[in-house]
């Protein structure tokens, strides 16, 4: 009987027997299927884990038995908040809780039986890895992809670190919930901007998700439209505003600059410097999520200059408001309150002008704010002209001028990567006086992460207190210096690490290039969806850059992806710890065995989608095995009887159910519709359980030869159990380097079918007619049928009908 102890007997023999080693032999048939690395920071594996790993290994092991030679490797993404929030409420040293979760997650990942090739684990937090990181992060600084600069940068006063953008949610700390405040400090930047043209464009060439696409799509968020540029009046200052509707220059009443613009101080007149300045102090204070909200009501102050419109040389003024981001375009807008939104709201709250100056496409007059494209009106020489032609046209006069240019901007900053925490990999830099930035020379390398250290957060980054790791000497001019105390967003390393899998224990360089250009890219990528915007995109770029600094030559890291769908507590909420609902494969595996648990994940859920956990339906899952077992055990018996080499009508029957079956599961399991072809499976084991009630005389070979077609497809899905029957059969060991069995098309033609038989188009009975029989012969073999002959009995025939393959209508009077 199945249980955990087949689990541990086929694990053992696996590895024993280096089952799942990955032939670099055979790489004209390498297939890479990565799963996102879990973090360890939660001590064991739960059911997200198991969801996203189990079905996938199912995948994998379908793709093995295909004839791919299946690259799964596994590792963890091992630094990063969570340890060293875990550190500070226990005093346990992220180092020791990581590495200790590390040993029990690989115990657990284990017993889930997946043929991970543990001989090329990564992990992100030990020094063999992260030398690498930080030779990366070099790689990227010598090309000017690595920069530093004072930024304004979300500050979570209770997590006492720098967020990025996107670990801001409404506002708050991703992780904590505190509101965000700002805070100015000098950090370390990746120039992914620098690819953002790149990124969008090679979206299209993906095998992913759409909606990941999407969402990847409106974070580079192109925009297209033009750089105008202004005066300042009585001054040689000029800026230039960002518009996407250059066609509504001349509805231009005030310029707004942001807050923080640089040129304010220098514009703002003495008059209204008092206001200015207490204008910017408060808006310091905003969040960003709040400063682009439309329903906030309008604030700003006038600068007391004014700027000259560079059509009709009119007087604006300029005014700074919190609704102008000093990061995106220019930071600075042109506005036109006749036909923006915002500049409306503005315009009316502080009494500037309104002007019209776009009429609806069919001429008529539209209400303010009109904010489509229409027909221009008090544009001098532009009026009468379509929008869509202005806004190009009025661009090419002003550059004419040198006053304006086509431009395109991108919502996508640049990659914010220096960390205020200690438990990440340092950044390879020092600061000397003298020298200025000065980067660890690559042979220095790994710059160690100290393991002594207060990491306790205070605002200041822990290894900032450590003197043995900030003072050093300047490796040029040899004076005294200090090491860059911040540690690399943990994104940073995984944004490459399905490129040292392939190679990690190289300890000459990350890779080797020629080897690592062979076995890539990841053929299957699989993860979560939350993963859509940040890890994807990052590693994209990473990818993009070491491919321009001669590193690779493919252009995409993932070809295809999948994202695994969530699979949330009973309660219908994300399973987490606070709300005690998490759910904990072990128990399970201790009762029914791994591949029970898996079997029941693959068939419970559509893998895509997920859905509140149930066990409801585990013990039907765990019934389907034991009735396998059965039909094992008959098939062993059957072997002494004396076999019939019929292939009649229910051999043919059967022999149908299995081509349909491996032809179904075949294309279900390729797309990962797992549920379905689990129950494909069940339906050609009733059909086995059919044959075997039902025929007396059974062609034994044929219905053994049909089981070990059912274990060949189901082996995937359940691999232990499948291994054990195929040994009890007698067959060689292994299962898993059995090929997947080929469905024969004229087997799924059935050579009779169904069809209904009807009285005056009232359905009587059903009857089995040759698929082949024309209408004629049809009406021969339902009329001479004796049920039928009964109704008929005495009654006149008026007409038949045949619609073949489904139906007789018989006409009678
Ligand atoms: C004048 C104008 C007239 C605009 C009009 C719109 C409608 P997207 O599509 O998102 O790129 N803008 C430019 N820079 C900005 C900044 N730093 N902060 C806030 N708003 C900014 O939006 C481009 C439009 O957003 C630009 O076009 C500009 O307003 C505004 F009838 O210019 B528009
Ligand atoms: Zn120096």
């Amino acid at each position: 009987m199945y249980n955990i102890e087949v689990d541990r007997k086929w694990q053992k023999r696996w590895e024993e027997t280096k089952l799942y080693k990955f032939n670099r032999d055979r790489l004209d048939k390498k297939l890479y299927c990565l799963e996102m690395f879990s973090y360890p920071s939660g001590a064991k594996l739960h059911v997200g884990h198991w969801y996203n790993f189990g079905p996938t290994d199912s995948w994998a092991r379908f793709k093995r038995l295909q004839g791919y030679e299946v690259f799964q490797p596994m590792g963890f993404d091992a630094f990063g908040l969570p340890a060293e929030n875990y550190a500070i409420k226990t005093g346990i040293h992220p180092h020791d809780s990581t590495m200790k979760n590390i040993e029990t997650m690989e115990k657990q990942l284990k017993e889930m039986g997946a043929m991970f090739d543990w001989d090329y684990e990564v992990i992100t937090c030990l020094p063999e890895y992260y030398k690498w990181t930080q030779w990366m992060f070099l790689q990227l600084y010598r090309a000017g992809l690595a920069y530093r600069k004072e930024a304004p940068v979300n500050w979570c006063p209770s997590c006492q670190t720098v967020l990025a953008n996107e670990q801001v949610i409404e506002g708050h700390c991703e992780r904590c919930e505190s509101e965000v405040t700002k805070k100015n400090l000098t950090q370390w930047f990746f120039k992914i901007t620098a690819y953002a043209e790149e990124l969008l464009e090679k979206l299209d060439v993906l095998d992913w998700p759409e909606k990941t696409k999407k969402i990847q799509k409106n974070w580079i968020g192109k925009s297209e439209g033009a750089e105008i540029e202004f005066k300042v009046e009585n001054s040689d200052i000029a800026f230039k505003v960002f518009t996407t509707r250059a066609d509504t220059l001349c509805g231009v009443t005030y310029v707004v600059l942001a807050p923080e613009n640089e040129i304010v101080d220098k514009i703002t007149t003495d008059e209204y410097r008092n206001s200015v300045e207490k204008y910017k102090e408060w808006a310091k204070k905003q969040t960003e999520i709040d400063r682009l909200s439309t329903t906030r009501e309008k604030t700003g102050v006038f600068t007391g200059a004014y700027a000259i419109h560079p059509i009709t040389g009119e007087r604006v003024p300029i005014w700074i408001a919190d609704y102008v981001l000093a990061t995106y375009g220019t930071g600075c807008v042109m506005a036109v309150p006749g036909h923006d939104e915002r500049d409306y709201e503005f315009a009316m709250k502080f009494n500037l002008p309104i002007v019209r100056v776009i009429d609806s496409a069919d001429g008529s007059e539209a209400s303010l704010p009109y904010t489509d494209y229409g027909i221009l009106v008090n544009s001098g020489k532009y009026s009468g002209m379509k929008s869509e032609e202005a806004r190009i046209k009025i661009v090419e006069e002003l550059a004419k001028e040198g006053k304006g240019e086509i431009k395109v901007n991108y919502r996508l900053r640049d990659w914010l990567v220096s960390r205020q925490r200690y438990w990440g990999a340092p950044i390879p830099i020092i600061y000397c006086d003298h020298c200025g930035t000065v980067p660890v020379p690559e042979k220095d390398l790994p710059v160690l992460l100290p393991y002594n250290v207060e990491f306790t957060p205070d605002g200041e980054s822990p290894l900032k207190k450590c003197e043995e790791f900030v003072n050093t000497t300047c490796l040029i001019c040899g004076r005294p210096a200090k090491r860059d105390a911040d540690t690399l967003d943990t994104f940073v390393c995984s944004s490459w690490y399905y490129l040292r899998y392939p190679d990690n224990k190289n300890s000459e360089e990350p890779f080797n290039r020629e080897w690592i250009n062979k076995m890539l890219p990841v053929d299957k990528y699989v993860g979560g969806a939350e993963h859509a915007a940040m890890h994807l995109l990052y590693a994209r770029f990473f990818t993009k850059a070491l491919r321009d600094l001669g590193y690779l030559n493919f252009d995409e890291p993932f070809l295809s992806l999948r994202h695994q769908g969530v699979i949330l507590g009973p309660d219908g909420n994300k399973m987490s710890k606070s709300k005690g609902n998490v759910i904990s494969p072990d128990s399970y595996i201790s009762e029914y065995g791994s591949d029970v648990f898996r079997l029941y994940l693959m068939f419970g859920f559509a893998y895509e989608e997920g859905g509140p956990w149930s066990d409801g339906g585990i013990k039907a899952v765990a019934r389907f095995l034991s009735r396998i077992e059965r039909i094992a055990e008959r098939v062993i018996e059957l072997r002494n009887t004396k076999s019939s080499k019929q292939m009649s009508s229910a051999e043919k029957e059967l022999n149908y159910e299995r081509n349909r079956a491996i032809k179904e599961v075949e294309t279900d399991t390729e797309e990962f519709h797992f549920n379905t072809a689990i129950a494909r499976m069940m339906e050609l084991l009733n059909a086995l359980y059919k044959y075997e009630q039902e025929v007396e005389n059974k062609n034994v070979e044929f219905f053994e030869d049909v089981f070990a077609d059912l274990l060949r497809i189901l082996s995937p899905f359940a691999p232990h159990f499948t291994e054990e029957i195929w040994e009890q059969l007698g067959y060689e060991y292994s299962i898993f380097n059995q090929s997947w069995p080929k469905w024969d098309p004229k087997a799924l033609v059935k050579d009779e079918v169904e069809i209904a038989v009807q009285l005056n188009g009232k359905v009587k009975t059903r009857l089995m007619v040759p698929s082949s029989a024309d209408d004629k012969e049809i009406e021969n073999v339902v009329l001479n049928n004796e049920e039928v002959k009964e109704f008929i009995e005495g009654k006149q025939i008026v007409k038949v009908i045949v619609v073949k393959g489904r139906l007789i209508n018989i006409v009678i009077k």
